[in-house]
């Protein structure tokens, strides 16, 4: 523990002749490669509040966490059922039905919103199959049987505990020894996924990232000092 607190004021103490590196504000969660196989369907990310994500050159959405499912080629009338199967199931079943929802088609379409799982604790991203099944008439060339129409990838955002960077259930200096290195940039725990130890380190929740004041706040909740940070102070309220 000594020794834990001696580097941290060491390396805090390096820090403050201003090499804190600039954090980029893209949430480290989101979905990527999303992809269509069936003309008439399309898959758009949106974001918590509802609105459509925009896809990066390298193919991602950041800050993704919903997916609308819309179907053009639809029997009015007809039901649809929407399935989001984890690591693209023969079929669905207990083990891998992420998301399920039905609707009866308006028109000539139907559109649902997927609410995907996040990866969880100790992945980095989940691969989903969306399928689409209905019950229209055979005759009208709309689906008419289980049917994968797309897939994409949820990426980065776990559950993850303020404040405990390592995901070993409690706050420590070495959880703060941890955010510091990754406020500057640097990896320090190789154990957990890179943006897991983000979201667990920005304690503030800001939009630019974990930074020093991220670190500095869990070494003192580490101390048991209360900091004004919720989760940090509910943590030591249930010690
Ligand atoms: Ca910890
Ligand atoms: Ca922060």
């Amino acid at each position: 523990m000594k020794k834990r607190l001696f580097q941290f004021a060491l390396i805090f103490s390096l820090m403050a002749f201003g090499c804190v590196a600039a954090r980029a504000a893209e949430p480290t969660f989101g979905f990527r490669a999303a992809s269509v196989t069936n003309d008439q369907v399309t898959l758009t990310p949106v974001d918590a509040s509802g609105k459509d994500v925009e896809k990066t050159s390298d193919n991602r959405y950041p800050g993704a966490v919903k997916l609308k499912v819309s179907y053009s080629k639809a029997a009015g009338g007809s039901e649809y059922l929407l399935c989001v199967l984890k690591d693209d199931g023969e079929g669905p079943g207990a083990d891998n039905m992420a998301y399920i929802d039905q609707k009866p088609a308006t028109g000539s379409s139907v559109d649902f919103i997927a609410y995907p799982k996040k990866p969880g604790a100790n992945e980095t991203s989940v691969k989903y199959a969306v399928y689409l099944s209905g019950n229209a008439p055979a005759d009208s060339g709309s689906i008419d049987s289980f049917t994968k129409v797309g897939s994409f990838e949820y990426y980065g955002e776990a559950d993850v505990m303020l404040g405990d960077v390592d995901g070993n259930g409690a706050i420590e200096v070495d959880d703060a020894l941890d955010a510091l290195f990754l406020s500057v940039g640097t990896v320090n725990n190789l154990a957990r996924p890179e943006e897991q130890q983000r979201a667990a380190a920005n304690v503030d929740e800001s939009e630019d990232g974990v930074d020093v004041g991220d670190a500095l706040n869990i070494l003192l909740c580490s101390v048991g000092t209360k900091t004004g940070i919720k989760a940090l102070d509910d943590y030591l309220d249930s010690l």
